[in-house]
């Protein structure tokens, strides 16, 4: 198992433990909705959210007369799960779409600059020729923070002057990205802005100035959201979609936080996929989601 995992994995060793016991009631002939009620408890603790909670005991209750035994039952429970996770939809892209241009959009402190460092270390790796945009000029010193990941990765990465339009710098890097032949590119964002709706409204700007340059672009738009936040990661996924399309996410700070069921909640109820997850704060420190071995470390 990998050092994601393994964290993963310990951290849900409380929920798996209590599920184990419930299922275990189950078996028993204890299936009376305090059990029932009890399992959609531990679920909801896990910050796998109420509706999502109470669908996946809902199915549990329906298909009860399948499963034997404890095995039976968690089998079913992984099945419902994986249902909701739709395990085919890893991340991909189109190696004929040349520069692919990735935006990475998010609340201010989830990890979004550190994401991408991650992602242009992991794609630099696999032999692909990665530039970076630092589309973050709100933020005394975002743009540095991208420089200096840059460096160390050995990225070009294309900024600007504090204060200038972050539509620009997104012109500009993509501009760079096509007269460089770069097979992908990866545009920070500021996280923060006067208000919500600026935020929200410059978001908007910088895809109709990339899509202007490279028509199609950018090719994907990727949230990053922090599993400590619970269920506000919910919130911030619903406030993102609605203001501009999504093509999944990215989970960061895994090791800091004992739960990952926001993963299903985030699944069921907007149907994103979560793409990759992150557990710290190197560069290693990224991999894809595998929703199988997800709901092997919950159930
Ligand atoms: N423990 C842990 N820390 C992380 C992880 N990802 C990012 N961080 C830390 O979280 C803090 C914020 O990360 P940034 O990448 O700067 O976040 P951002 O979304 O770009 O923030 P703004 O630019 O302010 O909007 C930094 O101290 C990172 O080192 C992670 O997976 N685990
Ligand atoms: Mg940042």
């Amino acid at each position: 198992m990998s050092a994601l995992w393994n964290k993963l994995a310990g951290g849900l060793n409380r929920t798996r433990m209590v599920i184990t016991s419930c299922l275990n009631n189950m078996i028993a002939g204890r299936m009376d909705e305090t059990v029932l009620d009890e399992l959609e408890e531990i679920l909801i603790s896990s910050d796998i959210g109420a509706p999502t909670a109470a669908l996946l005991t809902g199915r549990l209750k329906a298909r009860r007369g399948e499963a034997e035994d404890i095995k039976g039952l968690r089998d079913i429970l992984r099945q419902e799960m994986l249902a909701i996770l739709k395990p085919g939809r890893i991340f991909q892209f189109d190696h004929n779409i040349k520069p692919f241009v990735i935006m990475i959009v998010g609340v201010n402190g989830v990890g979004k600059t550190t994401s991408i460092a991650k992602l242009a270390w992991r794609f630099k790796n696999q032999g692909l020729n990665v530039i970076l945009g630092a589309g973050d000029t709100f933020r005394a010193a975002a743009s540095e923070q991208l420089l200096v990941w840059g460096q160390r990765i050995g990225c070009p990465v294309v900024a600007k002057a504090g204060g200038s339009d972050p539509s620009s710098v997104a012109f500009a890097a993509l501009d760079s990205a096509i007269q460089e032949n770069c097979d992908l590119m990866l545009l920070d964002t500021a996280g923060r802005l006067h208000t919500k709706v600026n935020l929200m409204e410059e978001l908007k700007k910088m895809r109709r100035v990339l899509d202007k340059r490279f028509s199609g672009a950018p090719h994907q738009v990727l949230l990053v959201l922090d599993a400590t936040v619970g269920q506000n990661a919910l919130n911030q996924a619903r406030m993102f979609h609605q203001a501009t399309p999504l093509s999944g996410l990215i989970l960061t700070k895994l090791d800091s936080s004992a739960k990952g069921g926001i993963v299903l909640a985030l699944s069921a109820e907007l149907n994103l996929p979560v793409y990759f997850a992150g557990w710290g704060e190197n560069l290693e420190a990224l991999e894809p989601f595998d929703p199988e071995k997800f709901v092997q470390a919950i159930v």
